[in-house]
């Protein structure tokens, strides 16, 4: 078997080899920097042979993800992927469960990608804000707090009284204040919520919005479940983007693969937040995926590997991989892709799997 490179061995977690013409043979590679404890391919059953030409040859240049690492100490988009935000709950009288969560909005400077910091309103000082989870038929209520220094407030996608809404000018929190949003959790689905204060495209831009999520009465079939917002950041505020991810950090996944074993069941609750866009995308390399636009329903609408979401869409996503290896997610969006929202899944094998 063909050794790979020093190079190789470093960053390899997808090549394609192209072999040129003329005496000297010139190899187009595409690779991705798998960061620390990266696993050979030949590991995960993709021949070493099929990386003619590398050897020797300074893949740097073609790597497309960022170099270094963000800290994660401001936030971690590891955690994200699985943390709610904490709540507690008390029984009411007709036996209703209260469901309570503590928000604050607070100024924090984030990084987006390595070195590259950007000025954000957060909920709870992360963007996304935390991830608030609820069953349906609880009461929910949320002590909002705005610490930042312009009126903001928690506009929620689903059923609530016109109070609740967060959306009016006579609805927004001044600095300082204080709000309390309750409402019943419904319906059944993957949503959203947002900062609604004027101008929108500034507030939500700026980092205020999380996924909202009420499960069905029983739960859903078990799964491993991961929390993904599509978003995207203009640092030198033109009104374009100039920096887009899958939670935040241009490239984590990429750098830090998201761990799945062979052929589990995958629930990705996914939404697309991306302000300056028409659309954003979601694409899966090497299986399909059942789609259910915005969770509401208990059917799949689509079985495929691609969909597209616009502002404030929706859904989950259940896959399984049924080969190991590692295998990129991204924008079908290719410049999307390109400038961070790219991440890989390393699909661990199963026993008895065909690793
Ligand atoms: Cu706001």
């Amino acid at each position: 078997m063909r050794r790979m490179g020093e190079q190789g061995r470093k960053t390899l977690g997808m090549a394609m080899a192209i072999a040129g013409t003329g005496a000297l043979a010139a190899a187009v590679a595409f690779v991705l920097s798998t960061g620390g404890g990266a696993v050979a391919s030949t590991e995960h059953g993709m021949s070493g042979d099929m990386l003619v030409g590398l050897d020797g040859l300074d893949l740097t240049p073609y790597r497309n993800t960022t170099v270094g690492d963000v800290g994660t100490e401001r936030f971690d988009p590891d955690a994200y992927l699985t943390e709610e935000l904490e709540s507690t709950t008390e029984t009411l009288e007709d036996g209703t469960v209260l469901r309570i969560f503590e928000v604050e909005a607070v100024n924090k400077e984030i990084e987006i990608a390595p070195g590259v910091f950007f000025p954000a309103w957060t909920y709870n000082g992360q963007v996304p804000g935390p991830t608030l989870r609820a069953n349906e038929g609880e009461r929910i209520r949320i002590h909002f707090t705005n610490l930042g220094d312009r009126p903001h407030s928690m506009h929620f996608h689903g059923f609530h009284p016109f109070e609740m809404d967060g959306a009016m000018l006579k609805q927004q929190v001044p600095p300082n204040g204080t709000f309390v949003y309750e409402f019943e959790a419904d319906p059944v689905g993957v949503h959203l919520y947002h900062c609604h204060a004027t101008p929108i495209t500034q507030h939500i831009h700026n980092g205020l919005y999380g996924l909202w999520i009420v499960d069905p009465k029983g739960g859903r079939p078990p799964a491993r479940e991961l929390y993904m917002m599509m978003n995207g950041f203009d640092p030198n505020f033109d009104e374009e983007n100039e920096i887009y991810a899958v939670n935040t950090v241009a490239f984590h996944y990429a750098r830090h693969p998201i761990e799945v074993r062979q052929n589990e069941l995958i629930r990705i609750y996914l939404a697309n937040i991306t302000e300056f866009d028409l659309i954003n995308s979601f694409h899966v390399h090497a299986t399909f995926f059942d789609y259910y636009p915005t969770g509401t329903q208990p059917e799949p609408r689509d079985y495929t590997d691609t969909i597209i979401q616009g502002q404030g869409e929706r859904g989950i996503v259940e896959v399984r991989f049924p080969h190991p290896g590692d295998f990129m997610f991204h924008a079908h969006k290719t410049e999307f892709a390109e400038r961070g929202w790219m991440g890989l899944f390393r699909v661990i094998p199963d026993e008895g799997g065909d690793g």
